[in-house]
């Protein structure tokens, strides 16, 4: 019998101990909150170091990662051109508050891969940069709504931070306390993979900037667009002269050079990039044509500023990831680790019972390297089928997978990531651990004490 899986204390001391010293200084003890692990329950994992596939706890426990920083890190940890890059660059100076070549070279470097952009400005993150092109939208078309779906994360601007309100397309209403409902007013929601949605507002609605949109979402888990939805955006949008944005800060260098865009053969009118182009430093962008860039300042009217944008340690960082996936592209590779990775799953999950069961099952689902895992009876298409998934499963998946060398993202709702550094002895290792989760899981389902109906 497994025991059901916890996170035994011996183990995991010293992170314990700096998690709760961590939580003297900073709010919930992190600097973002999906790293707190409460959707999985216990306290988080802290990370001494990390190199290649595999990331050190402060207790020297080592784990197979799949949250590679939430995307940036394809090359996996620490890529020694990477490193170089960032050093011998340091060594000049960090930051100077003045042009420097570097932000030239990696702006050509982005124009080149994504064919969208002719013009690029860079900023420090995702959030960032989506809160800009949306203020270029509004800019442009002298509208204020904004299009989004249910599910997809932009960032937490307040334009963004918002939750459906009854019925499906609707105005938004504020999902956290400080944001006025002036604000969130100009937000339409609608469930992603929905055309009728789409064309629903734009019928009601004559005064819509912009759609903005993962063109792959990844922060419900990874769910790819239905075949011909992209499309179907980029029509409406055309038809009633909205923008188009591709918030490509997660799928941007990630299942193609050219992103999601090359993949799907798009043209949105403006991209947003980020995690990758800094290669695991802080560093974003959005771009777009000539036309549209050219009215943020200083050449236009439209504000967006930044000290540290276009730093040059992030820009050597993005130059020299960049430069790796250009000359050596990793994405057949990347694509047959994801494959192994999410058809071995589906073994593990068969022999240890858990799919075709009454109980729990799971449904896989992958874009090149992000996978997902989800604990559904259902194949997962849209946010509001992807909260139906069984949270407390994916939680006692997560804490075993652990407890077996492997780190995932603490939550049903994220991506994983298959990194170029994932080899096959890793994938195996995955999948070996998994079988035992799964059996975890099925276990202490079957122990649990079912809840007390008659009530
Ligand atoms: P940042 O502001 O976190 O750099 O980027 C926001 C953002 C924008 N667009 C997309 C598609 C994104 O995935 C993100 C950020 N992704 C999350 C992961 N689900 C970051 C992790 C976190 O919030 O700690």
């Amino acid at each position: 019998m497994v025991s059901t899986p916890t996170l035994q204390t011996n183990r995991y001391k010293r992170s314990k101990t700096a998690f709760a010293e961590a939580c003297q200084f900073l709010p919930g003890g992190v600097n973002s909150p999906v790293r707190a692990y409460k959707a999985v329950g216990g306290d988080p994992i802290t990370v001494q170091a990390a190199k290649g596939a595999i990331v050190t706890d402060i207790d020297t426990n080592q784990y197979i990662d799949y949250v590679g920083s939430y995307g940036p890190l394809i090359l996996g940890h620490a890529p020694e051109s990477v490193i170089a890059a960032i050093t011998n660059t340091a060594r000049g100076g960090t930051s100077f508050g003045m042009p420097t070549e570097l932000e030239t070279k990696l702006a050509a470097m982005v124009v080149d891969a994504v064919a969208s952009i002719d013009i690029v400005r860079f900023v420090n993150s995702g959030t960032e940069a989506v809160m800009s092109a949306i203020r270029l939208a509004r800019a442009a078309t002298g509208r204020p709504k904004v299009i989004k779906c249910t599910g997809c994360y932009h960032g937490h601007s307040d334009s963004l931070l918002i939750e459906a309100g009854s019925g499906a397309a609707t105005l938004g209403v504020p999902s956290s306390p400080g944001i006025p409902t002036q604000i969130t007013q100009n937000t339409v929601l609608i469930p992603f993979n929905d055309v009728e949605a789409v064309s629903g507002v734009f019928s009601t609605h004559s005064d819509i900037a912009c759609v903005v949109i993962e063109p792959i979402a990844g922060n419900m888990g990874c769910i790819p667009p239905k075949p011909g939805y992209l499309q179907r955006l980029r029509d409406l949008c055309d038809q009633h002269g909205a923008l188009l944005i591709f918030d490509e800060v997660m799928t941007g260098f990630r299942v193609a050079y050219g992103g999601a865009q090359e993949l799907y053969s798009m043209h949105p009118d403006l991209t947003c990039l980020g995690k990758i182009v800094g290669g695991g430093l802080p560093c974003a962008a959005y771009g777009g044509t000539k036309h549209l860039m050219q009215q943020m300042a200083p050449q236009g009217p439209v504000y967006q500023a930044g000290t540290l944008s276009g730093n040059p340690l992030a820009m050597a960082a993005g130059i020299a990831t960049l430069q790796t996936l250009r000359e050596t592209p990793p994405y057949d590779q990347l694509d047959q680790m994801g494959e192994k990775l999410v058809q071995g799953l589906k073994s593990a999950a068969a022999s240890a019972g858990i799919c075709g069961g009454p109980d729990v099952q799971i449904e896989t689902s992958r874009v090149g390297s992000m996978v997902s895992c989800f604990f559904s009876q259902q194949p997962i298409t849209n946010y509001e089928q992807a909260i139906t998934c069984d949270t407390d499963a994916f939680a006692k998946f997560f804490i075993a997978m652990l407890g077996k060398g492997v780190m995932l993202p603490p939550s049903q709702f994220e991506t994983w990531f298959v990194s170029h550094a994932h080899d096959e002895p890793c994938i195996q290792q995955t999948i070996d651990a998994a079988y035992h989760a799964f059996v975890a899981v099925s276990e202490s389902r079957s122990t649990e004490t079912p809840p007390d109906t008659r009530s």
